[in-house]
């Protein structure tokens, strides 16, 4: 999957002057590459922070956690399943090569929570700092709403950077007849498939490396969205997706509000289409993680990964049958859980992050790692002293919002509001108020990791219960947009 790298010959001088003979570096070329950067990159300055680093965020559209933390099997061409020189079935993930985590300095954030769990809203929360019921962008096509002379890249382009955007901006058909917005050097918003997307990045990283000014480049292909077109080469990867959680058709959805326990199960034949789709979104994905090594390998090349802040993640999830449901924008945490993936440059241990964190807090590490202004009161908390000193306390409250959907299965969707929890202060916990309804969810994820089981009625939680609720009243008493 990984395959046509070839370690260009700058990479390969850096392997020398580190000091590290070609046989010291071990076999394949993907080893290389991650021994030899380790090597001559964050070794400079290590644990020493980079002035106005360049950051490169990548965000994929629809990608479920479990595409990025579960490895799939492989099958051979008759569709059997493939074995290893154990014997036992032949396993890979989608992104192989960024769990690689190459040259060191990457954490991968296990419990990171999307805010708004549906396009065009995430896009806009990671662009304001600010949730949707502050920036206005409460619903996919609503992208008139946003202030666009205050976003992340205004703040950008106003200390100096240059600022390039490649993909979706989620607004479809309007994105085209739309002016670029303000604070791009660069803006092409159309969306895109990871190819065309990825070999833009490449483009420009090199375009980039001779210029003094720092630089923020935002990838964000339309892979692996429904329905996904993997490349011809990556179609005809034959693969078995993990297995789907236990809440897959939910069967007993008593416990739930009345816009769950009035979606019908999905039928054999409907559940089948799904898991046929579900193997077309993992080949979409390893199309991705072709795209990220490619501008990975051009930051060596160009000798810019030293300063630069790699920053992978997805915009929401997908709910794949799970709870009933074919759509995203729920409190569950197949939508509501995404992928993040963050490298510091000057830090090199790799790591795993545990506990909660949110897409919010992507805008405000990326404010503080560049020392930028602003123009918002951001939701979210800079995560790089939790990278840089995993001891640091941290609350591990992420607040999440839904302004209801009228999507295929789910019709008559309210809007929620809620708390996804998880940190050193506060157990997990997923919460959701729904103000049309007064329906109340909560989950115990600690005792039930795949919210079977709503337990706001029951007594024993009726103290965390009301704790969630003032911490939520807390949030909710920010001013709205409009
Ligand atoms: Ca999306
Ligand atoms: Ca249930």
């Amino acid at each position: 999957m990984n395959s046509g790298f070839e370690l260009s010959r700058r990479a390969f001088l850096k392997v020398a002057a580190a000091g590290l003979g070609a046989t010291a570096l071990g076999i394949g070329p993907l080893r290389v590459l991650g021994q030899s950067v380790q090597a001559g990159s964050a070794a400079a300055n290590p644990g020493e922070r980079v002035t106005k680093p360049n950051i490169l965020h990548i965000m994929t559209d629809d990608q479920d956690y479990q595409s990025w933390a579960e490895a799939f099997t492989r099958l051979d061409e008759k569709g059997s399943v493939m074995v290893d020189e154990s014997g036992e079935p032949a396993r890979s993930y989608a992104m192989s090569f960024v769990r690689s985590m190459p040259s060191g300095g990457w954490c991968d954030f296990t419990q990171n929570t999307c805010t708004s769990a549906i396009c065009a809203p995430a896009r806009a929360g990671l662009l304001t700092g600010v949730p949707s019921r502050e920036n206005g962008v409460t619903r996919n096509g609503l992208i008139d709403n946003l202030d666009e002379s205050n976003t992340l890249a205004v703040w950008l382009s106003a200390a100096g950077y240059q600022t390039h955007l490649v993909g979706k901006y989620s607004f479809g058909r309007r994105a085209r007849s739309r002016p670029q917005p303000p604070g791009w050097t660069t803006f092409n918003g159309r969306g895109g498939m990871a190819k065309w997307v990825f070999a833009e990045g490449v483009r420009h990283v090199h375009a980039m490396a001779g210029d003094s000014a720092p630089w923020a480049m935002f990838l964000w292909p339309t892979d692996p969205h429904r329905p996904a077109h993997p490349t011809p080469q990556n179609a005809r990867v034959k693969l078995l997706p993990p297995p789907l959680p236990a809440n897959i058709n939910e069967e007993d959805v008593s416990d739930k509000p009345a816009w769950v326990r009035n979606t019908k199960p999905l039928s054999p034949g409907k559940l089948q289409g799904v898991m046929k789709e579900r193997v077309r979104s993992y080949q979409a994905v390893i199309g991705v993680d072709q795209g990220i090594e490619s501008v990975f390998n051009a930051l060596v090349e160009t000798g810019q990964l030293d300063n630069t802040i790699i920053l992978v993640t997805s915009d929401n999830g997908d709910s794949w049958g799970s709870h009933r449901q074919l759509y995203k924008d729920m409190i569950y945490d197949e939508a509501s859980r995404v992928p993040l993936v963050v490298r510091l440059p000057w830090l090199t241990e790799n790591r795993t992050e545990n506990r909660v964190v949110s897409q919010l807090d992507i805008t405000a590490t990326i404010v503080e790692a560049t020392g930028i202004t602003s123009g918002r009161p951001l939701m979210g908390g800079s995560l790089l002293t939790l990278m840089e000193k995993p001891e640091t306390p941290w609350e591990g409250v992420a607040y999440i919002e839904s302004h209801g959907s009228a999507g295929p299965r789910s019709k008559n969707r309210p809007a929620f509001q809620g708390l996804r929890t998880g940190g050193d202060f506060w157990g997990q916990f997923s919460y959701a108020e729904y103000p049309d309804t007064g329906e109340i969810e909560l989950y115990d994820r600690a005792a039930d990791p795949t919210q079977l089981r709503n337990v706001a009625g029951q007594p024993e939680y009726a103290e965390i219960r009301a704790a969630l609720a003032a911490k939520l009243a807390e949030y909710l008493s920010r001013p709205a947009f409009g």
